[in-house]
């Protein structure tokens, strides 16, 4: 069994109800049990204008490969009507692998720990709210990553549970 967690962000078409729905989804897959959720953030868009984002995480126990569950996120996210047009843009749902056991994966088309977790506090925060012991395979402890990163632009959203389905 691995344990995995997994970025949650969207920016269209109530991203609330989006972000809820993902989870909905992915707690229903056969091979995937969903542990725990972080609490859920609104943040400044890193890239091009467009709007806020909703942020959060997710603890997952798996079954499946990272190959294999990268497929399921890619499912998910094209049932929310995900369409991939322009890099860094608006997006009704991202769903990323952020990590998966302490594994550290180079390949054509998944890198774990994801390449730019270390730089967003949108990621590190809600993983932190997941376990805040939590550590990069290097060792680095996510903790020092908040510390570095700070909190600017980003908010957490009081009251909100992505569970409520
Ligand atoms: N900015 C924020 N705040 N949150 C995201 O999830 C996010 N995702 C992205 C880009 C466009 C880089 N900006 C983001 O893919």
């Amino acid at each position: 069994m691995n344990t995995a967690y997994i970025g949650l962000g969207a920016n269209l078409n109530n991203p609330i109800a989006q972000l809820t729905s993902a989870v909905k989804q992915l707690s229903e897959h056969l091979s995937i049990e969903v542990l725990e959720c972080s609490k859920v953030y609104d943040s400044d868009p890193v890239g091009p204008a467009q709007p806020n984002y909703t942020n959060a995480a997710l603890k997952i126990s798996t079954e499946l490969s990272p190959p294999e569950l990268l497929t399921v996120l890619q499912t998910v996210e094209n049932d929310h009507g995900r369409v991939r047009i322009e890099r860094w843009g608006a997006r009704t749902l991202d769903l990323d692998l952020l990590l998966f056991n302490n594994q550290v994966i180079q390949s054509d088309f998944l890198t774990v720990p994801h390449p730019r977790l270390h730089e967003r506090n949108f990621v590190v925060f809600p993983l932190l709210d997941i376990d805040n012991n939590l550590a990069l395979p290097d060792g680095t402890p996510l903790n020092l990553l908040k510390k570095n990163l700070g909190n600017a632009g980003l908010r957490q959203l009081d009251n909100i549970s992505l569970l409520n389905f």
